[in-house]
């Protein structure tokens, strides 16, 4: 990938910090409401749609498996009939991963980066890419007191060590992407220092895929509440791009293609 691209996130969950139940009609998924979501992210330039039917948000509840597939699983083939997209499928659960390839995803998005149980031989056996997420803890617990000696050291060690294990498992290393987790077990400064040093992690030689969309270090950093982080994100977005990363993850597909667009011009113009 020579140029970034950008992957917009459709959340089917009821309770997403970010867009929680916009796509729900009381406790049901309202899967139109997805799909003109899906149509205008393909429409603005997004060249994946990542769905994702568990909630990650520090102290969400848990769903279970089947819950998660019925939320996730008829959207997925929905759009696999009707655009012409990659789908990303936002998902630890190994059994989900087997049915969604089957369903035509085209991409596997671990934030567990495949460490429950069953879940390197789903994703071997689903013969598609699959974007390797760090976190520190578990999403109940991982904003408590999350602790690094070097965080971009550490995040590169555990990185290295989940690629080990998937080609131990017969996943080719071309098969995979990375990304560092921001907001996952990251106090504001982590997740600084991690941007900052974006091509160290670059350097491991394997795309990474970014998402700093709405989170909640730019609540911290400038007091503003989710609705309010747009601008914040597009900065982000640009910084990543910059600093490396292949693939921006984010809510707000149409303004970050403009965004990072602008950076592409002025990389391009040296050629003109
Ligand atoms: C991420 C994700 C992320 C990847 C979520 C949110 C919370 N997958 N899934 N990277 N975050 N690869 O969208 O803000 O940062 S859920």
């Amino acid at each position: 990938m020579s140029r970034p691209v950008v992957m917009g996130i459709i959340n089917v969950t009821p309770d997403s910090f970010s867009d929680g139940a916009t796509l729900y009609r009381g406790s049901n998924l309202d899967i139109e409401r997805a799909m003109t979501r899906a149509r205008e992210m393909v429409a603005s330039g997004a060249a994946i749609l990542d769905i994702g039917g568990e909630s990650t948000r520090p102290g969400a509840s848990p769903v279970s498996v089947n819950e998660e597939m019925d939320r996730v699983l008829p959207l997925v083939a929905r759009i696999a009939a009707e655009l012409e997209t990659v789908i990303s499928v936002d998902t630890s659960t190994p059994v989900l991963m087997r049915e969604a390839a089957n369903a035509g995803a085209g991409l596997l998005n671990d934030v567990r980066a495949l460490t429950r149980e069953g879940a390197l031989e789903a994703a071997a056996a689903a013969n598609v890419p699959i974007c390797l997420m760090h976190m520190q803890g578990e999403p109940g617990n991982m904003q408590v007191a999350p602790h690094y000696d070097d965080v971009v050291e550490d995040v590169c060690e555990y990185l290295q060590s989940r690629i080990a294990s998937c080609e131990r498992q017969g996943i080719a290393r071309n098969r995979l992407l990375l990304d560092p987790g921001f907001g996952f077990g990251k106090s504001v400064t982590h997740n600084l220092k991690l941007l900052r040093e974006l091509p160290r992690l670059a350097a491991i030689g394997l795309p990474l895929v970014v998402s700093l969309s709405r989170k909640s270090l730019i609540g911290k950093l400038l007091g503003r509440e989710v609705g309010q982080r747009l601008p914040a994100s597009l900065a982000l977005a640009v910084l990543a791009a910059q600093r490396g990363a292949a693939v921006i993850r984010t809510h707000d597909v149409a303004a970050t293609v403009d965004a990072v667009s602008m950076l592409m011009a002025l990389e391009e113009c040296v050629d003109l």
